[in-house]
């Protein structure tokens, strides 16, 4: 195994004996009869650099969170309390006072928009960051430090016990994503909000909703109110659908900005378009809207582009999505538009993008869009395979030197819905089969040939819900290779290591057990004996 960047052997002694399901005993802390702290080097996404030092600090009933007198700082100290609160059985009052216990400090340093800096020792736990969002990783890599046992909702024996050492942590990509499709199946705000508490736990901070397509339109839009009502009525398998209100739009952005993730908001086009079509007859050339659709094909429905209506009313969805979207995107798909020339695909994305640009917001796309002009700044979403054509890629790579940037999610690598193996219950297969290595074991920064390091702003990893419908599917497709894309997001590729990465994987299991999260037990990884 190759050792932990910048980390002493100790620590590589400490993952080996975890890989060998020996129990550890944390510094000099006393023999623990109860679950065992996770050592200072066992983080997902793997941390800049971790320096394990000194003994561990103990979190007790007389543990104070102490924030600086800031609301930001403080309503991060909150979120901590209620992590720990329930499972600890402790009070962890959040305080601007005292000395000692869990610190969040906010500091002029040099930790960037996201990085923190952890310091772990017999008096306390103090996190460091320029920026909230920073003391929030921050608070996710003590979750991580802790017992398993910490997420559960009712209180355990403890001890709670934390690594002594320091890490300093900052992200290699500034973007992080997860995309959750709500068309193909609608999920409730509820369901919505579960998902963005797991892809807080691994540093991603951003969600892409996929908010409209074939099988149904999902956010109200009131100057054209059929496309929830009517668009939104149904979804794959004909079930009975559902849209967002705005009000419960904006619900779910603020949820998510509390966790800090910002919201991408996608509204799929000139194809994936039957949901609208079907509420709307003047939006097809023939005047004739067809019937509403509950299938899984793709590709055969297109926005008439030689009309005026077509702009007229999607000046209208993007204004008002861009009015309760306060991140800096609008996606605007443009991926399988096999029922739009290529003539007038360019011409559509030439008049679409201004407009984005028009309502303050910044365009990204499937990459589809290399194909047509994509406007300064936009950034186009990779989704191709290993073995997509190389003229193909190229067109990529040539957008990419041009200045667009890239956002890398290979179906062969992070489509959350391909299966890991034949015999996967759920999902599909067009990509290939995404085994956890597979999923985890390659570099976005050298992945696609004549694309500068410097044009890639990240990675997302989708979630198609065509076989997807309740949280424990979310879950089990997720689980365990989204931590991988977060991992690839966020760690320096000089912590890059697959056998490194499985057992500090393996770890996060009985973590997923406790939070209620039902996972693909991969035989690639070495779980823990249940
Ligand atoms: C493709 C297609 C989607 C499907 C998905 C299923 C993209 C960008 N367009 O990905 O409509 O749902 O595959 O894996």
């Amino acid at each position: 195994m190759r050792p932990h960047h910048r980390t002493p052997r100790l620590l590589g002694t400490l993952l080996l004996m975890a890989a060998a399901g020996l129990s550890l005993a944390v510094g000099s802390a006393p023999a623990a009869t109860g679950p065992v702290a996770e050592p200072l080097g066992r983080v997902i996404p793997a941390p800049a650099s971790v320096e394990p030092a000194g003994s561990p600090y103990r979190i007790t009933r007389g543990t104070h969170i102490r924030v600086d007198d800031s609301p930001a700082a403080r309503q991060v100290g909150e979120y901590l309390a209620g992590v720990l609160r329930p499972s600890t059985g402790y009070p962890l009052p959040v305080t601007t006072h005292g000395s000692g216990g869990i610190r969040l400090r906010l500091d002029g340093g040099r930790f960037g928009d996201e990085g923190y800096r952890l310091d772990s020792g017999p008096s306390g736990v103090t996190i460091t960051a320029r920026k909230p969002a920073g003391l929030f990783h921050g608070v996710q890599t003590l979750r991580q430090l802790l017992p398993a046992s910490v997420e559960k909702k009712t209180a355990q024996p403890g001890p709670w016990t934390v690594a002594g050492g320091t890490i300093k942590d900052s992200p290699r990509y500034a973007y992080r994503g997860a995309m959750l499709d709500v068309s193909r199946h609608f999920f409730t705000v509820a369901q919505v909000k579960r998902y963005i508490d797991e892809l807080a736990l691994y540093k991603i901070n951003t969600l892409h909703l996929h908010l409209s397509d074939d099988q149904g339109w999902r956010i109200a839009v009131d100057s054209w109110p059929r496309l929830a009502t009517y668009g939104g009525s149904t979804e794959v398998g004909g079930g009975e659908g559902g849209h967002y209100t705005k009000a419960q739009y904006q619900e779910i952005v603020r949820y998510a900005a509390s966790r800090y993730l910002e919201v991408v908001p996608e509204i799929d086009m000139p194809g994936h378009t039957n949901a609208a079509l079907a509420s709307y007859p003047e939006l097809n050339c023939d005047g004739v809207a067809p019937p509403l659709y509950t299938g899984t094909d793709v590709g055969f429905s297109s926005l008439c582009v030689p009309k005026q209506v077509t702009y007229d009313f999607l000046d209208d969805v993007i204004r008002e999505l861009a009015a309760i979207t306060p991140g800096r995107y609008i996606h605007i798909g443009g991926d399988e538009a096999h029922s739009t020339s290529h003539d007038d695909y360019v011409k559509f994305m030439d008049r679409v993008q201004p407009i984005v640009a028009k309502y303050g917001k910044t365009v990204i796309a499937w990459h589809q869009i290399t194909g047509a002009h994509p406007v300064k700044g936009a950034l186009a979403q990779y989704w191709g395979l290993d073995d997509t054509s190389a003229a193909e890629k190229a067109q990529v790579a040539k957008a990419a030197q041009n200045g667009t940037g890239l956002i890398l999610s290979p179906a062969d690598r992070f489509y959350l819905d391909m299966k890991y193996t034949e015999d996967t219950p759920l999902g599909q297969d067009w990509a290939g089969l995404v085994e956890v290595q597979r999923s985890y074991d390659w570099d976005p920064g050298a992945y696609l040939p004549g694309v500068p390091a410097s044009a890639i702003a990240g990675v997302e990893a989708p979630l198609w819900t065509e076989t997807i419908v309740r949280n424990a599917d979310i879950d089990y497709m997720a689980f365990p290779r989204l931590p991988g894309v977060a991992e690839l997001g966020w760690s320096p590729a000089s912590t890059h290591d697959w056998n490194a990465y499985r057992v500090r994987l393996a770890a996060q299991g009985p973590r997923w057990e406790a939070m209620g999260i039902g996972y693909y037990r991969s035989p690639q990884v070495p779980w823990p004996t249940r």
